[in-house]
């Protein structure tokens, strides 16, 4: 009987996966369409980005990393003081005070169904607080800035 279920969800799953159409930035570059959207639309946080208004601060390279204003500070510093006040007014807000506000979502994910920018992004801001450049990686795939084609959720950076 488990074999069975098992077997059923495996080829619940293959058909979901043949069944999906969409093939996202490859289908652009075959039909050289010009890509105008910084997220892609396979990215797993897509459909909330859209949701917000399309953020650019989303596309920025460290925003996931708790850049906030997608400014460097004094030439050192991503993530500084104008980003942890850009954050207090937006932390544990049911509704976000501000449109900017999403921007403080750096992790992109509700918390208890109530608070976009909570603790899961304090906790970011605070890990990368003063951190010189190069300890605030990217928030491409493999973390090195430089946009390769097949990366999973950005077409170019904003900033
Ligand atoms: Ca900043
Ligand atoms: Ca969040
Ligand atoms: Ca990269």
């Amino acid at each position: 009987m488990k074999k069975v279920s098992c077997i059923l969800v495996l080829l619940a799953m293959a058909t979901s996966a043949w069944a999906d159409p969409s093939d996202g930035p490859s289908r652009n570059t075959e039909t050289s369409e010009p890509i105008t959207e910084c997220v892609k639309s396979t990215c797993p946080f897509y459909v909330d980005w859209v949701t917000y208004g399309r953020p650019d601060c989303w596309c920025c390279k460290r925003n996931c990393n708790g850049d906030a204003d997608c400014v460097i500070q004094f030439g050192l510093f991503w993530v500084y003081n104008n980003d942890l006040i850009y954050f207090k007014e937006c932390f544990a807000k049911t509704e976000l005070p501000y449109d900017w506000c999403i921007c403080c979502d750096f992790d992109r994910q509700t918390q208890f169904g109530m608070f976009r920018v909570y603790t899961n992004d304090l906790i970011i801001l605070r890990t990368y607080f003063a951190q010189p450049e190069y300890k605030v990686p990217c928030c491409d795939d493999n973390q090195d800035c430089v946009l390769e084609p097949d990366d999973s959720c950005y077409n170019y950076w904003t900033d």
